[in-house]
């Protein structure tokens, strides 16, 4: 595969080329990876076509927009741009038959600044510096466009390209969109760390993170949640809700200004420094980007941003999401692609963002948008008539134009369908992510949590689910995400402990069955799934030490309630809970995998699994993993076969008392090999492991 620009810079300040040109070898089909998965070959054709839809892409954004690095600067043109001689402010309104831009600068006044319209749509206007050479809109002030349909009526909106918004509830829930230009630009501090090739993903969202019930900003995030994250192991964050939502109990999944980070928590001023400052620490940062659908507010969003209907979206039925009651974007359109990719390109220049975790890439995808629809893994559900083919081009030129641009990039796709190719380059006929999230696991877990007692978890069945991922395409693993902790949903720890954590977490009360059972499993699924699941490792915040009940955001249903729009980061600090002993060992798991690095090493070697010990073994990255999941069988000098002869030492025991453990185990034990075969391996160690532990050993030589 030949890419033109291969040997740009790998760095965060301006890329050193200007144009990336679509992938140029005239024998590529882009069907590369049928090679790799000769199953694909009945679909060779619809790949080869979807390939032939982003080079025609490639090759109009090359001719009539002088290339990608023009086209994904869009936010330099469009919306409000300070130049030398004044505010210059575009706005992409095709509809409407006049447009002025109106605000406190110029006293609301629809006849002060008039907008002149070009032959695509885009309205434009310039306020010239006032005499004294100072910028003739005020720092912070209001502002709206106001514009008016070829029916006459006159409709207010919000620039579709504003960078600030605010919302003043003791006014109006609606947002203002206001100008942001502060006389003192964000000094940069750090270069962000080197791309992590083991990635382990700390999910959060900034509202959220303190025990106090109320939102919290930026700033106490920088100063109080970054150092527990780094101390934790993790090497990046998953920021969630950043782009403006109206709606606060969304999660941050209607977007209503996507170019305006979320002025709940503070000014992009304070995000530059929350992600300078995770760069200081060695941590990648990565948005959660909603490209999927959009918000169907008028006031405050896109929706019928010029009276009509479509503008960004699909007309009728197809522009509509029935299940999340929001707008489906019209992928197909030159102005929409302009819109979209440029707001990537905007958080990786503007906000030195690493990567994009996209969300919903599933319901883009297909027509269905998987409502309805379930994937048996059969691959004619992949490409035939129910893909979006459109949405499936816009993905791939995301893909592209973010990996050609900056090497460092990481994205991710949040696909249940399982797409074959998804996380494969784009030249190949890939969709071009870097990990998909391995969303079968943590429903795996769930339903065993659930529905199964422990004497009948299927060993077989675990292992299978925790393997079975596609070659050759990276998965982000985990056994629970945002998504269980949500009100409705339960987490592992309260599965497991909802029944007694408010009376027997304190160290001074008894270690009852149900708590005991919950610490044990609790390291030994999260164990297991690290280790066997996947090429990276994703957690959301307060998991790791077993938080406590759900997450349920301010809302009408809940008297608008904060009660549990918090993360009580103070139970881990308090020493006499047993919370502290899940996070140490969340600490301790991801601290090994920082020296053994077994996300980026090749798939585990499952050696052994047992139907009725519940016992598991597996290779990987040189390390030896044994668990025993069995409720009350413990085994002494248990046969583990090995590949490699010679002396093991433990280097994580779930069972240290450091974790919540019995301190069955000698910590300072030595294994040696026995160079007789067992269960396929040419040597076998003989080891105590009790009930419900976990240790993973190294070979020493
Ligand atoms: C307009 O204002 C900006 C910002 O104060 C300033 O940099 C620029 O020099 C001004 N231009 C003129 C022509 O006065
Ligand atoms: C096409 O794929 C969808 C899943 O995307 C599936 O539900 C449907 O049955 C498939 N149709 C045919 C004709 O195979
Ligand atoms: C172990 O668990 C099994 C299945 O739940 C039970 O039948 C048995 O009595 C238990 N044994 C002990 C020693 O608790
Ligand atoms: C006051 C009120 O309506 N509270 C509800 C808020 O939502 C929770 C679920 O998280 C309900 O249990 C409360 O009754």
């Amino acid at each position: 595969m030949t890419v033109a620009s291969k040997n740009q810079k790998s760095s965060f300040l301006k890329p050193s080329i200007q144009q990336i040109s679509k992938p140029t070898e005239s024998s590529n089909t882009g069907t590369g990876i049928v090679e790799l998965d000769p199953w694909l070959k009945p679909y060779a054709p619809a790949i080869a076509k979807r390939y032939a839809k982003f080079q025609e892409w490639c090759d109009k954004i090359i001719q009539y927009e002088s290339g990608f690095d023009q086209f994904t600067r869009g936010y330099e043109r469009m919306g409000l741009n300070v130049t030398p001689k004044g505010v210059i402010y575009r706005e992409w309104a095709p509809s409407v038959v006049s447009a002025s831009l109106i605000g406190d600068f110029n006293n609301w006044d629809h006849q002060a600044n008039p907008m002149t319209k070009d032959e695509f749509g885009v309205w434009e206007t310039f306020v010239p510096n006032k005499s004294d050479g100072t910028v003739a809109i005020p720092h912070d002030s209001k502002i709206k466009i106001s514009m008016v349909t070829p029916q006459g009526e006159r409709i207010d909106r919000l620039p579709a390209w504003s960078k600030r918004v605010t919302q003043d509830l003791s006014v109006s829930a609606t947002y203002d969109a206001r100008f942001w230009n502060p006389k003192n630009a964000y000094v940069w501090k750090n270069a962000a760390p080197p791309k992590p090739l083991n990635l382990k993903v700390y999910e959060a969202h900034i509202g959220i993170s303190s025990p106090e019930p109320k939102v919290t900003s930026y700033n106490e995030f920088t100063d109080n949640v970054l150092p527990h994250i780094a101390s934790l192991g993790y090497n990046s964050i998953q920021l969630m809700a950043i782009m403006e939502h109206a709606y606060y109990a969304s999660f941050g999944y209607q977007v209503t200004s996507f170019f305006a980070i979320s002025s709940r928590y503070g000014t992009p001023e304070d995000l530059k420094r929350l992600i300078d400052t995770a760069h200081g620490l060695g941590l990648y940062i990565l948005l959660d980007v909603v490209h999927s659908h959009a918000s169907n507010n008028v006031l405050d969003g896109l929706n019928q941003f010029d009276g009509t209907d479509h503008c960004y979206f699909h007309e009728g039925g197809k522009g509509h999401h029935d299940l999340w009651n929001s707008r489906l974007f019209n992928y197909g359109h030159h102005e929409v692609l302009r819109f979209l990719l440029s707001n990537l390109r905007f958080y990786v220049e503007e906000f030195r963002i690493d990567g994009f975790r996209f969300d919903g890439v599933t319901s883009m995808m297909y027509v269905h948008h998987g409502i309805g629809a379930g994937f048996s893994g059969g691959y004619h559900e992949y490409f035939n008539e129910s893909v979006d083919e459109e949405a499936v081009v816009y993905l791939m030129l995301s893909n592209y134009m973010l990996h050609e641009l900056y090497p460092e990039i990481i994205t991710i796709a949040e696909d249940v369908s399982g797409m074959p190719g998804l996380c494969r380059p784009v030249q190949e006929g890939g969709v071009g992510f870097d990990y998909r999230l391995g969303m079968a696991v943590p429903d795996m877990w769930i339903k065993l949590l659930k529905e199964v007692r422990d004497d009948d978890w299927n060993i077989g069945h675990i292992v299978h689910t925790l393997t079975n991922r596609r070659h050759m395409e990276k998965t982000i693993t985990y056994c629970e995400s945002h998504d269980q902790a949500l009100v409705g949903d339960k987490t592992i720890a309260f599965w497991l402990m909802d029944k007694e954590m408010y009376d027997y977490m304190s160290i001074l009360s008894p270690l009852t069955p149900i708590i005991d059972r919950g610490i044990a499993l609790h390291k030994l699924i999260r164990l297991l799934t690290h280790g066997l699941g996947g090429e990276g490792y994703l957690n959301f915040e307060g998991n790791e030490f077993g938080h406590p009940e759900w997450l349920d955001f301010p809302r009408d249903g809940n008297g608008s309630s904060f009660q549990y729009a918090r993360r009580q980061f103070n139970l881990v600090k308090d020493g006499l809970l047993r919370f502290k002993h899940l996070n140490e060992f969340d600490r301790a798991m991801n601290t090994l995998e920082g020296e053994y690095r077994w996300l980026e090493a090749p798939q585990a070697y499952v050696s052994h699994k047992h139907e009725e010990d519940k016992v598991i073994v597996f290779e990987r990255a040189g390390l030896l993993w044994i668990f025993n999941f069995h409720p009350n069988k413990s085994f002494s000098d248990y046969k583990i076969g090995t590949a490699w002869a010679g002396k093991y030492n433990i280097i994580l025991n779930s069972d240290s008392p450091l974790f919540g453990g019995h301190d069955r185990i000698n910590p300072d034990q030595k294994f040696f090999s026995n160079p007789q075969e067992w269960y396929g391996r040419p040597n076998y160690i003989q080891v105590y492991i009790p009930s419900r532990t976990a240790l993973v050993l190294k070979y020493e030589g």
